[in-house]
């Protein structure tokens, strides 16, 4: 590696160190980014430390000493999909060194594998991919080993090839899990002993559809609860309204619970509910379930429109940066990290749940009551 690139990488570290920043994977995302600690560094080292950075990453911008990094990003479908997107480009800064090449996929799993095969033509020195689905890898990924441009994978999973350096992001699966023991519970203690529930799920094939509807169906067959139906909305607030608006239509009357993938479904459902007239949230006729807990979301939440928010945590781009600045130094990396989620919930009647996770560990995890704080903090 270049030397002054080691200067420059060393100084993003001890930056980043000195400014604490947030969204690492054993921050949850909700919580406010980490306060600079009270023995604050004397203002002239953190910005001397800035200095240095700037100087070193003009010096080797200047010398084309600068590491080039391909982002093959899903799309914009989401909210959740902007913070995410943010937190990389934050991350993998010009500050910190690095030349981000950003693609936007557009939900298009032929345009991000085009998009890889682009970054390897160029010679990109790292690759980093949100994969859309999570089959269909293992050819690119083989090309981009060919090329000796190592891949890092956030968010969604890629399951049909592991020549990946290293992946960070949610177990989805535990996420499902979660929902239906909240549901379980919640039902139990108020007195509900019938669950019709349909499900507007993901991007089908995504680990993050796949992942949500294994942990969900797992209570839905060990609880007997009546599944009406199950049908993609994409992930967003238009496809959350129009399967809403079918359902409606085919399951007047006969559903009480509806799990959205994702807070922008919940949205596209909730005006969909509202323009049929029929009564969702805490005190309503109909349960509704979300995972993502996006501001808008939690604020949904807040208001007792969404009576429960499972969290997948967007900000993977600490920990992207973290694991450039090591393979730059030839330092081992984890081949998985799995980031904080919290489990949010609009009534306080039930204040933790108790599971079977998908590594099959019983766990107790703590559910955060929404209040006002929780929304301003929220990504
Ligand atoms: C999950 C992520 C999903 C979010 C959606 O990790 O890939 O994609 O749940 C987003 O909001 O569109």
């Amino acid at each position: 590696m270049k030397k002054k690139l080691a200067s420059l990488l060393v100084a993003t570290m001890s930056v980043g160190l000195l400014a604490g920043c947030g969204g690492s994977s054993d921050t949850a995302a909700t919580q406010a980014p980490a306060a600079a600690s009270t023995e604050a560094p004397a203002a002239e080292s953190a910005e001397a430390a800035t200095e240095a950075l700037t100087e070193a990453a003009e010096e080797a911008a200047a010398s084309g000493d600068v590491i080039t990094v391909g982002f093959a990003q899903v799309g914009h479908e989401s909210d959740w999909r902007t913070a995410s997107t943010n937190s990389v480009q934050a991350a993998l800064s010009a500050e910190n060194g690095i030349d981000l090449q950003f693609v936007d996929c557009d939900n298009d799993s032929a345009a991000q594998l085009d998009a890889v095969r682009n970054f390897i033509q160029q010679g990109v020195d790292y690759i980093v991919i949100d994969p859309i689905v999570s089959t269909g890898w293992d050819t690119v990924l083989t090309e981009a080993d060919d090329a000796g441009i190592p891949v890092i994978v956030i968010d969604r999973t890629i399951d049909d090839s592991d020549k990946y350096v290293s992946w960070v992001g949610s177990e989805f699966t535990n996420e499902g899990l979660a929902a239906g023991e909240w549901l379980k519970e919640y039902a139990a203690d108020k007195g509900i002993s019938e669950i019709n529930v349909l499900v507007i799920s993901g991007t089908t094939g995504s680990s993050a559809q796949l992942g949500r509807t294994k942990g969900f169906d797992q209570y839905v067959e060990s609880e007997g609860w009546n599944k009406l139906d199950e049908q993609t909305g994409d992930f967003t607030q238009d496809g959350g309204q129009q399967v809403m608006e079918s359902y409606l239509k085919s399951y007047a009357g006969q559903f009480n619970v509806v799990v959205c993938q994702n807070d922008n479904e919940a949205f596209g459902a909730i005006d969909a509910m509202d323009a049929a007239g029929v009564s969702y949230g805490v005190g309503g006729d109909v349960i509704l379930i979300s995972f993502d807990a996006c501001k808008a979301g939690l604020q949904d939440v807040l208001d007792g429109k969404i009576n429960a928010d499972f969290q997948c945590n967007p900000l993977q781009g600490p920990d992207c940066l973290n694991i450039i600045q090591k393979l730059q130094a030839g330092e081992d990396v984890p081949k998985q990290t799995f980031m904080a989620e919290p489990w949010y919930v609009s009534e306080d009647n039930l204040t933790s749940i108790t599971y079977t996770n998908n590594a099959g560990e019983e766990v107790t995890e703590d559910l955060v009551h929404v209040d006002q704080s929780v929304v301003d903090a929220a990504y």
